[in-house]
């Protein structure tokens, strides 16, 4: 058992660093603010190889481990959440999910594209009544032969304005239940798919959250990943690899406002001298210390088992259900110990709490994880 990280996963780490510091703190105030992202900056992240890290170079990707991923996610995280989700969403569900199970065809179309950030992917699979409950899915996309057409509402989708691909999960075949439903790659522009309003959310306001609907898109053939019903397999395969990546970025958010609360607590004076040298600030650096190394175990493990070709829909699941709650814990945390300045934009840990609440929720909630959980735990 070796817990160091190699020279490379470091360097990694430190050009995640090094951009985060540089290139993502400076306006982050105002993206939230703004609830905007830029494009310069999405192509700077493609361009240091952030938007395909763990894709074959040959399609235009990193090459990189799920250990450097995480490493990678953790840094953007820190300083920036909006940006990490756009990074995650990318990678884990949509270039993730071309590579593993994409045709030769699919992955030259598309994979090349958004490894290397000239495009951006959205994965599609909740719905204004199928979130969690996922195999209730009210998107039909019906067999007409040479084509499909597909028609329904998509939810709170990641990247849904600006995507130029949409991996969309939709029910062919009603009687089949979950074996009925397909996965479907949908590009901007086709006739009859419309991008809503964007959503004004309490975090990760950066982020470019919509609506999507379809009215009648025909869908070519070639468009359906993997064989017909594979949709909701492929959903789920590819939902326990981004439970990693949002597991990272929480790991990230809760470590970001740690690191603000320490720094805070050794210049903020109170009763004549620092805040850390009195025990009740100092016992709270204690447990978030103790509980963001926790987290990371547990983040580092699933990414790990994943590295290694294990099975990681349970260490996934563990991971996002502890990361999330550290993050959301000590946010809140980082406020209190900030005081008054906690509650101030310029001081960034309101932002982080405001940013951890997500983590909770999206790619499966904790409610979600503790299914998966437990039936892996009652299997054994
Ligand atoms: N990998 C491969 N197959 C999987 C799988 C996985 N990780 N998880 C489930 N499946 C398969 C099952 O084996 C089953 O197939 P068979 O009937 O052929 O055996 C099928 O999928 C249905 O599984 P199950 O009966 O467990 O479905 P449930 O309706 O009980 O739902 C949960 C299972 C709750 C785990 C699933 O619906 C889920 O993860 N929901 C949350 C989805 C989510 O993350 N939503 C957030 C929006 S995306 S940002």
């Amino acid at each position: 058992m070796d817990f160091n990280l190699s020279e490379e996963h470091l360097m990694i780490r430190d050009a995640a660093r090094e951009f985060a510091q540089t290139e993502l703190l400076p306006e982050v105030i105002e993206r939230d603010n703004k609830q905007e992202f830029p494009q310069e900056l999405v192509k700077k992240m493609g361009d240091l190889g952030f938007m395909g890290i763990m894709v074959d170079p040959k399609y235009g990707g990193s090459g990189m481990d799920a250990v450097s991923y995480v490493l990678i996610m953790e840094e953007l995280s820190k300083i920036d959440a909006s940006a990490s989700v756009m990074v995650s969403v990318n990678n884990s569900l949509v270039c993730y999910g071309l590579e593993a199970f994409g045709t030769e065809e699919q992955k030259q179309k598309y994979l090349t594209k958004l490894a290397t950030g000239e495009s951006i992917g959205a994965f599609c699979l909740s719905e204004p009544e199928a979130g969690s409950d996922a195999t209730s899915q009210k998107t039909t996309a019906i067999d007409q032969g040479d084509h499909y057409l597909l028609n329904g509402t998509k939810n709170w989708i990641t990247n849904g304005g600006r995507s130029d691909f949409y991996l969309v999960i939709a029910q062919t075949d009603k009687e089949k239940g979950h074996r009925g439903i397909n996965a479907f790659i949908i590009e901007k522009g086709m006739e009859g798919f419309h991008i809503g309003p964007k959503e004004d959310k309490l975090g990760i306001r950066g982020s470019d959250t919509h609506t999507l609907q379809f009215n009648d898109v025909k869908v070519p053939k070639e468009n359906r990943i993997g064989d017909d019903g594979f949709g909701f397999k492929f959903a789920m395969k590819t939902l326990s690899g981004g439970r990693i990546g949002i597991a990272a970025q929480a790991l990230g958010i809760a470590s970001g406002a740690y690191e603000l609360a320490l720094k805070y607590s050794k210049e903020r004076k109170a009763f004549g001298t620092e805040i850390a040298n009195h025990q009740a600030i100092a016992f709270k650096l204690a447990d978030m210390y103790t509980d963001i190394e926790a987290a990371r175990m547990l983040v580092m493990k699933a990414a790990w088992d994943k590295d290694q070709g294990n099975n990681y829909d349970m260490s996934s699941a563990m991971a996002k259900l502890k990361a999330s709650d550290v993050a959301m814990k000590h946010t809140v945390e980082a406020v209190q110990i900030h005081g008054g300045n906690g509650f101030v934009k310029e001081y960034h840990v309101e932002r982080l709490m405001r940013d951890a609440k997500i983590t909770q929720i999206y790619e499966g909630t904790s409610e979600i994880q503790k299914i998966v959980i437990s039936r892996g735990v009652l299997r054994d």
